[in-house]
């Protein structure tokens, strides 16, 4: 592992010398959808600096989580690896002794620094300076661990994670570039918007998805089974219902964990009870504005940032990159929260503006995924991938040259079961038409025809017009499985969970 290292960063030295490289700044939120961008035609919010991102760079329209929920995809985007190569396949603890992008970047002379959510169990490595949440973190007021120790700062979280990344920029030695991790707490559950966002979309009637009412007919058991539905399993904390007056601590949280069958709300000043379908489709309103609101913020402060690289003569040597740690349901299916390896739940947005070098305004289909982040960040930064990272770079992509060997195919797995949300384990592979999901301990599958059935609705595993095709994409999974090394290390036992208290010094 030394020796890939030390050749890497020699090369480095070699392929691009100390100077002129350009800067890094990776903004990421946390289960920010595609379909929550208005760039990425949004049908429910409008997000006027991200398009402004989108149309100054590129958008990647196929860019795919391969674990589908938090600590997962940050273990995949720092290592460029599987959850069961970086050994991260649920909430576990990360182990920072392992090589990571961050450790590549400082070691070939980057500033780099690490502000906001972490969520990885263990102290962040590989980093000049950081300062994260402890585990999810909150909205309001919330605490930061650093090196030196802890702080409360005072605001809403979104707006202070920008301040402080703007902090490290000011304070950034200048004849270094820099590699900043942004990464936003925001939307995640439970979607707490500051008062002047949540003004903007209280009483506001958002559109409500196609597949809100699924009755998942042809699907398996699992979506059935799951416990992550709109209509069902939203809290009355989700849902911001008030607690009786005098109810505090423990029983105060009891109340909010009732997932409620009747609300009371007031309209006008008249009390009204809802129940059945008004209570549901109450339910995916409130829902959604709360959700809508924090990813607001977001937006806001992508521009703030934005604007103090153009304003500091920082922006056409910065590369800026916007993403989520994965998708979302906004109702989609019924659902919220992720997991599944549906298409609003996989799909990551993945904005990159890159002045000289990215073509502006280009919308890339080329399937990406999240293990290729860091070796994109690797060849930004003049660096050979390392041998054991799983990914390619998107440098190609970002102008317009996908190779001709390119992916048209890709390899899933999601290993929380029941986790949060009952939701089973399953992998799968989708290609550019087609995608195939075996839930593993109950042998279910389904088998999707994405060319006819974008929204996923049919399931054809038993069709027995599509059993060639089946039979082809079940040896493309296995394949893939194969070839990214997978021998279902995780399959059966997880590591314990660990990501959620103090990182641990080692
Ligand atoms: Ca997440």
């Amino acid at each position: 592992m030394l020796m890939t290292w030390v050749a890497v960063v020699a090369g480095a030295m070699t392929l691009a010398g100390a100077q002129g490289r350009p800067n890094i700044l990776f903004i990421m939120s946390d289960d920010h959808a595609a379909h929550a961008i208005g760039a990425y035609g949004s049908r429910v919010n409008r997000t006027p600096n991200l398009d402004r991102l989108a149309s100054s760079g590129v958008r990647f329209v196929n860019c795919f989580c391969v674990n589908s929920i938090c600590s997962p995809s940050r273990a995949t985007i720092i290592t460029g690896k599987y959850s069961h190569l970086n050994g991260v396949p649920t909430f576990n603890r990360f182990d920072g002794s392992q090589p990571t992008v961050a450790k590549y970047l400082q070691a070939a002379g980057y500033h780099t620094g690490m502000i906001g959510k972490w969520h990885l169990g263990s102290e962040p490595t590989g980093f000049d300076q950081w300062t994260i949440l402890p585990g999810q973190g909150v909205y309001y007021n919330p605490a930061f661990l650093t090196p030196q120790g802890g702080r409360v700062i005072e605001g809403y979280v979104t707006d202070i994670i920008t301040d402080l990344a703007i902090d490290f920029l000011k304070n950034r030695p200048r004849d270094k570039p820099f590699f900043l991790m942004c990464h936003h707490k925001a939307p995640h559950r439970p979607w707490d918007p500051d008062e002047r966002h949540r003004a903007m979309f209280a009483g506001a009637k958002i559109p409500e998805p196609p597949t809100l009412r699924d009755d998942y007919a042809t699907r398996t058991d699992a979506i059935r089974e799951c416990t992550q539905k709109v209509f069902k399993d939203l809290t009355r904390r989700d849902l911001k219902l008030e607690p009786p007056a005098g109810l505090s601590g423990a029983a105060r949280n009891q109340w909010w964990g009732v997932k409620p069958t009747e609300v009371q709300i007031r309209v006008d000043g008249t009390s009204q009870t809802l129940t059945g379908d008004s209570l549901n489709a109450w339910k995916y309103q409130r829902y959604l504005q709360d959700y809508l609101a924090c990813v607001q913020s977001i937006d806001e402060n992508v521009g703030r940032l934005l604007n103090w690289l153009d304003q500091n003569g920082l922006g056409s040597n910065t590369v800026v990159i916007y993403t989520s740690d994965q998708g979302f349901f906004l109702g989609d299916h019924g659902l919220y929260d992720k997991r599944f390896m549906y298409e609003d739940s996989i799909r990551m947005p993945f904005l990159v503006r890159w002045p000289g070098a990215a073509k502006a305004g280009l919308v890339q289909e080329a399937m990406a995924i999240n293990p290729d982040f860091a070796p994109t960040f690797m060849e930004i930064a003049g660096l050979n991938t390392p041998a054991d990272m799983q990914g390619r770079s998107l440098v190609p992509l970002l102008k317009g040259e996908p190779p001709a060997d390119w992916r048209t195919s890709y390899y899933y797995r999601y290993y929380h079961d029941p986790g949060d949300h009952n939701t089973r384990a399953h992998y799968g592979v989708r290609t550019t038409t087609r995608k195939l999901i075996c839930f593993w301990k109950k042998d279910q599958w389904e088998f999707y025809d994405l060319t006819k059935d974008p929204n996923e609705l049919h399931n054809l595993y038993n069709d027995p017009a599509e059993q060639e095709s089946v039979a082809k994409l079940k040896l493309e999974l296995f394949r893939l499985k194969k070839e990214v090394k997978d021998d279902d290390q995780y399959a059966y036992e997880q590591p314990p969970p660990g990501v959620d208290g103090q990182p641990a010094r080692k």
